[in-house]
């Protein structure tokens, strides 16, 4: 009888706080994981959240943090005794928007790595610069200039999906290029974060895929090229070189390097699929059917909807989609998600969630009429500025109320506005209609009732992984090779079991809310 070799797909997730790795078989049923976290595993670093934090907006990571979080998250799989000769196919997910500069040489470096050593060791003095990541926002005049350049906001959301936002790499670019000149020209390469952690695997430059791509400002999502007036607005004529060409996202983009197969032992035949945004990747985990809508629960909170054609959005983004099924994705991403609810409820009651919830159970639902918005960090949707307000239930604005009613006030708002700007993106909910939710917030149940409360719909939660985005990028893997080798693999249909239902009063309590919410939130000053 012929033994047959068991087939094993590895994915990686770059976030924002931490690398983390996952392995699956070829049923799909996760067999080992892996994480570090940057500001604990790598102090030297200093980093806080994961990122370092300027006087203007300015948010960047150094990214030889995210090169030696790969060589310590390796060598945990090492230690927690994956073989690696078993993987087919490698894929990952990575935070979006955020860019790395190579300097010149660098894909010379990449190509010939020593696998005596480690990457950090040998990648120390790559990158041209600290990589701003989706979490700035010092780009505005970067973000005016480049809409005007193609004839207004409407006109670039239609182009390329999402109006000028300063995260966005292209407005990133632009700022380079204009503030630092000389760096911008020592530039080989500039990737995204997903483009460069799969440069690493590939020994040379990966290219860009498509879905994370349109989080750029530059790619013209219809033709899936370039869009030659953006690129111009941000930079010279060699930025289409330090670009490169984008391919599609469900991609093989090569073979795994030597370095890879000699230190770790890697198959010379291991595939390689495009790496991409870890929203882009969540959408392709939770294999999302149309009508329901995937809540990623993370550092940002995101709403993610798969969709079949691109309409321009009026806030928002829509992506040219990771997977077949799902040529276009719509995108919500809110910048104040776990860590603002964790710094307020550190605030309130120290650093116990269960703490928290019992707080948070002392309140009735529609906590009385007191709502509050907390931005940490300048909000994206709407574009806000960073700073906390509160309100009773005439629209009194207060400075402080009791604690209990705070934490109420912090989720059922959040989840107000994830409503209120959906529906703003013609987001309609029906009584098929479902929420998925993942991140690593998706374990609250309580607040799993509020989204479930507010929006009125059934929430679900993915049985095998709280992190779709990880996830994602092991499924991915298997999809894609599956694909390319013509082989059926016996992968499952996405588990899900719901975890919250609505009250039958919830639309009676939410309903006038969602019109307040709507109210107060243009109380809060935009940011210019
Ligand atoms: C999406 C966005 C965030 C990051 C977080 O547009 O900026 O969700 O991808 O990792």
């Amino acid at each position: 009888m012929i033994e047959q070799t068991p087939k094993s797909f590895l994915g990686f997730d770059f976030s924002t706080q931490r690398l983390k790795a996952v392995l699956i078989d070829e049923n799909y049923v996760v067999r080992q994981e892996a994480d570090v976290e940057f500001d604990v595993d790598l102090p030297e670093f200093r980093t806080s959240g994961g990122v370092v934090r300027g006087e203007r907006g300015e948010v960047t990571a150094p990214p030889l943090l995210w090169v030696k979080a790969l060589d310590m998250v390796m060598d945990r799989l090492v230690l927690a005794g994956v073989d690696f000769s078993t993987v087919e196919a490698v894929s990952g997910a990575a935070q979006q928007h955020g860019s790395v500069w190579w300097t010149k040489g660098s894909e010379d470096k990449l190509k010939n790595l020593s696998s005596e050593d480690f990457l950090h060791i040998q990648l120390a003095s790559v990158f041209a610069a600290d990589s701003p990541v989706w979490m700035d926002s010092s780009t505005s005049a970067d973000c005016r200039a480049l809409e005007e350049a193609v004839g207004g906001p409407e006109e670039l959301a239609k182009v390329t999906g999402s109006r000028a936002y300063e995260r966005f790499t292209g407005p990133q670019i632009r700022k380079m290029y204009r503030t630092r000149p000389r760096l911008y020209n020592a530039t080989e390469r500039i990737s995204l974060v997903s483009s460069f952690a799969c440069s690493l695997f590939l020994g040379k430059y990966a290219p860009i895929d498509l879905s994370d791509g349109s989080g750029m400002n530059l790619l013209d999502i219809h033709s899936m090229k370039w869009c030659e007036e953006a690129l111009k607005a941000c930079g010279d004529e060699d930025l289409v070189n330090k670009l490169g060409t984008p391919v599609p996202t469900a991609s093989v983009v090569g073979n795994i390097s030597k370095y890879f197969v000699e230190r770790y032992g890697f198959k010379s035949t291991c595939k390689l699929v495009a790496f991409t945004g870890d929203n882009c990747s969540a959408l392709a985990g939770l294999r999302l059917r149309s009508g329901w809508v995937g809540l990623s629960l993370g550092t940002s909170d995101t709403l993610l909807l798969g969709l079949q054609e691109a309409r321009a959005p009026p806030a928002g983004h829509i992506l040219v989609g990771p997977t077949a099924d799902a040529p276009y994705m719509a995108l919500l991403c809110f910048s104040n998600g776990s860590l603002t609810r964790q710094n307020h409820r550190d605030r309130l009651v120290g650093p116990s969630w269960d703490d928290f919830n019992e707080l948070l159970r002392s309140t009735v639902r529609g906590n009385m009429g007191y709502m509050g918005i907390y931005y940490d960090t300048a909000e994206i949707v709407p574009r806000a500025v960073s700073g906390r307000w509160l309100w009773d239930a005439s629209g009194k604005p207060l400075e402080k109320v009791a604690p209990q009613f705070e934490t109420r006030a912090l989720l059922e708002t959040q989840a107000l506005a994830r409503r209120a700007h959906a529906e703003d993106m013609a987001f309609r909910l029906d009584k098929s209609s479902r929420i998925v939710a993942t991140g690593g917030a998706s374990v609250n149940k309580e607040l799993l009732q509020i989204f479930s409360d507010v929006f009125n719909t059934p929430v679900y939660i993915q049985e095998q992984h709280a992190n779709a985005a990880l996830l994602g990028a092991a499924i991915r893997a298997a999809d894609v090779w599956s694909d390319h080798v013509g082989l059926k693999l016996s992968g499952s249909e996405l588990k899900v079991s719901p975890v919250a239902t609505p009250y039958s009063d919830a639309e009676n309590i939410y309903t006038p809310m969602m019109k307040r919410y709507r109210e107060l939130v243009q109380q809060v000053p935009t940011l210019c």
